[in-house]
């Protein structure tokens, strides 16, 4: 049904690169156009680190590494580990030595006065990529996370170096009252004809796209149904903060609350099998086994959410 149809996908890293791998398998990737946070985004030893745009690339490339959900796949740690052995740098970030060449690069274009589009776009092409991998906006919004333990941290420092162990009191997105919609990503929300948001972690990984000035604006004006998957599964998250921050916020962690927090921004949502079903005003809901083991389980949730919005819409 897809197959002829434009879909964007607003998406951060491990849990919606999943999903991204099922539909470049169940509709032409061609038709695919990823909007990708980059409030995890940081410099890290003089280079630029874009974590969830890489998670995305690499699955797409078939190069990640399936263990960890991000990296290289056999990738080694020399350099990392000389940084360590001969100068004393504390290696709390594993960047593998393959890894490595793609901050390089993007680093050294950024440098020439390239834009992170233009970059992204000359990775994405190298790589082999058929799909559009953009980042949500040109300008650096890094997500600070303000926690009850350690104070304000920058994200990776709260997720990587403190293994998202402190407390989370609050969130903000550094710097996004100067950022806008880049024209790549204005265009492929008004060439969609259907707008998906991944099962990634809500508050962590969406909420930077939608605080990019002029996103949430620009959403009920468009011809495309917007659908949320659900992360939540089983009353839990499958991997990562999602369950431990939504307690933490005060809220209940449900599937329910996932979509409460994407309320008046979405006509469908993709719930799992495992939840307790639940209605709300206006939003069309869906029950489909949204745990995505394998390639199979991605590409069969791929097929059955596109087919459920093609019998409703577009
Ligand atoms: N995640 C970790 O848990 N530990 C790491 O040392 C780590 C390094 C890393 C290097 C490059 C990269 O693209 C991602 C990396 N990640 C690492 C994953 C990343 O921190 C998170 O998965 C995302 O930012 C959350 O979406």
């Amino acid at each position: 049904m897809a197959l002829d149809k434009n879909i964007a996908v607003l998406i951060g890293g491990v849990g919606g690169a999943k999903l991204a791998s099922g539909l470049v398998e169940a509709v032409p990737p061609e038709r695919l156009t990823f909007i990708v946070n980059t409030g995890d985004d940081f410099w890290h030893l003089g280079l630029k680190i874009c974590p969830d745009l890489d998670t995305l690339m690499y699955t797409l490339a078939g190069l990640v590494n399936r263990e960890w959900g991000w990296g290289v796949a056999d990738d080694s740690t020399v350099t990392l580990d000389s940084l360590a052995r001969h100068y004393q740098v504390e290696p709390w970030f594993r960047l593998g030595d393959k890894d490595l060449a793609t901050h390089l690069l993007r680093t050294h274009w950024l440098r020439l006065g390239h834009s992170l589009t233009e970059a992204t776009a000359c990775l994405g092409e190298r790589l082999g990529l058929r799909a559009t991998v953009l980042p949500m906006c040109d300008e650096e919004v890094p997500t600070m996370v303000n926690t009850v333990e350690r104070g304000e941290l920058g994200f990776q420092e709260y997720f990587v170096k403190h293994a998202w162990k402190p407390a989370i009191r609050a969130i903000r997105h550094h710097g996004c009252e100067k950022a806008g919609l880049s024209p790549g990503v204005r265009q492929a929300l008004s060439d969609a004809d259907i707008v998906l948001i991944a099962p990634s972690n809500p508050w962590l990984s969406l909420a930077p796209i939608l605080a990019v000035p002029g996103f949430r604006d620009l959403l009920p004006g468009l011809a495309a149904p917007l659908v949320a998957v659900t992360p939540i599964i089983a009353g839990d998250a499958v991997k990562g903060p999602t369950a431990k921050i939504m307690r933490e916020l005060g809220l209940e962690v449900s599937a329910r609350e996932v979509a409460r927090f994407y309320s008046g921004l979405i006509d469908g949502f993709v719930d799992d099998r495992r939840n307790q079903p639940f209605a709300m005003n206006g939003l069309r809901t869906v029950q489909l086994n949204t745990l995505m083991n394998d390639q199979a389980d991605k590409v069969a949730l791929a097929r059955a959410l596109l087919g459920w919005i093609g019998g409703w819409a577009v």
